[in-house]
């Protein structure tokens, strides 16, 4: 049984700030499963965190993020950084089969106390989960991990929302899967700081890139390099601004055998410098306040009616919907203006 004692949860806090993984495993638990404790803790660590770069990886299924995670965070551990991974994992047929792949793989980070690798499982509750590998990066930032990686698998909105609250973006695309359009539509390339194409030494490599640099709305300005950045097409964030734009580079990858690595390490400590130097970091970090204060107060809301409205009265009032004595918004507004006179803080 977790301790949610007041002593207990303050020893989950000054664990956490210790940088001690028994207790920071315990205080993301406790996040996940939005236990009593969940809240008092992440009061306590939020004023503490703030200081990581955050970096999403996105792409569809199999492309080899989980791969290329665990490369990235052995390069960043070569240059002395500490690495916190969050892995969502998917529960969808499609993928469920490379979880255990995953885990293997990352294994052959484990004891290595600079690293700390945790998988979320979305348990078919995608909005809530945003919400939740929020929280739980709060923690990872204020136990004092510099890089965290967050994988998502790019199919829906949910996981593109996920990776959107990093400050750096990477979408993986993989050649030979036909889903360049695909991702094009869900909107997955929007929100690509860098865009990579991993499995490079698979056939069909460079005509990915070409798609992606045409999706990207120019050809291929540069001669195709075998690894590295290989493309990259200036992203005019403010037109008016005299600043330098960001350049969305493509770049080829070779996850399996960890070519390709380093110049993509490279390039997520450009987009961070240039995030800084641009401003843009105040800003995402201003617009991701911004929408999670919107999130808590909806979620927080539904809770509040719920908690206060009997079931009776609901019901009371569907029923005059349906025979339509009322509509649904004149209802919504009955109760709305009912609970905000009574305070709303039952
Ligand atoms: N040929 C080749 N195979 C790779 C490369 N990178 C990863 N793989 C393989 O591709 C498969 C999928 O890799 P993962 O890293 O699990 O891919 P993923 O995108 O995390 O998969 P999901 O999390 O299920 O969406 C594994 O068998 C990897 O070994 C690469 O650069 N080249
Ligand atoms: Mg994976």
């Amino acid at each position: 049984m977790p301790d949610e004692t007041s002593s207990g949860i303050e020893k989950l806090i000054q664990g956490v700030l210790a940088g001690e993984r028994l207790q920071l495993a315990r205080a993301i638990t406790q996040v996940e499963n939005e236990s009593p404790a969940a809240r008092p803790i992440l009061q306590a660590l939020y004023p503490h965190s703030g200081r990581a770069h955050i970096i999403g990886i996105t792409g569809a299924p199999g492309t080899g993020k989980s791969t290329l995670v665990t490369e990235l965070t052995r390069a960043y551990r070569q240059m002395g950084q500490n690495v916190a991974v969050v892995a969502v994992d998917p529960t969808s047929p499609f993928t469920g089969g490379a979880l255990l792949g995953d885990r293997v793989r990352m294994r052959t980070l484990s004891g290595d106390a600079g690293v700390f690798v945790r998988s979320m499982a979305t348990r078919g509750n995608l909005g809530g989960l945003s919400k939740t590998t929020r929280d739980v990066v709060t923690l990872l930032d204020a136990a004092g991990f510099e890089r965290i990686l967050v994988e998502t698998v790019g199919v829906g909105q949910a996981e593109v929302e996920i990776a959107s609250t990093a400050h750096t973006t990477v979408v993986v695309e993989a050649p030979g899967l036909g889903d360049e359009i695909q991702a094009i539509k869900a909107g997955v390339l929007e929100i690509a700081d860098i865009l990579v194409v991993n499995k490079a030494d698979r056939p069909g490599a460079d005509a990915t890139i070409r798609a992606l640099a045409m999706a990207l709305g120019r050809s291929a300005p540069q001669p195709i390099r075998h690894h590295g950045q290989v493309v990259s097409v200036a992203n005019a964030v403010d037109p008016l601004s005299t600043l330098p734009a960001w350049h969305i580079s493509v770049m080829k990858t070779i996850a399996s055998s960890g070519e390709g690595i380093e110049p993509l390490r490279q390039q997520l400590e450009t987009h961070i410098k240039w995030l800084h130097d641009s401003g843009q970091y105040a800003r995402r970090e201003q617009d991701n306040a911004t929408r999670q204060l919107t999130h808590i107060l909806n979620a927080e809301i539904g809770r509040r009616i719920q908690h206060n409205v009997p079931a009776t009265t609901f019901q009371a009032l569907a029923q005059q919907i349906w025979q339509r004595k009322t509509d649904p918004y004149s209802a919504a507004d009955i109760l709305l203006e009912s609970l905000f006179a009574s305070g709303l803080s039952l």
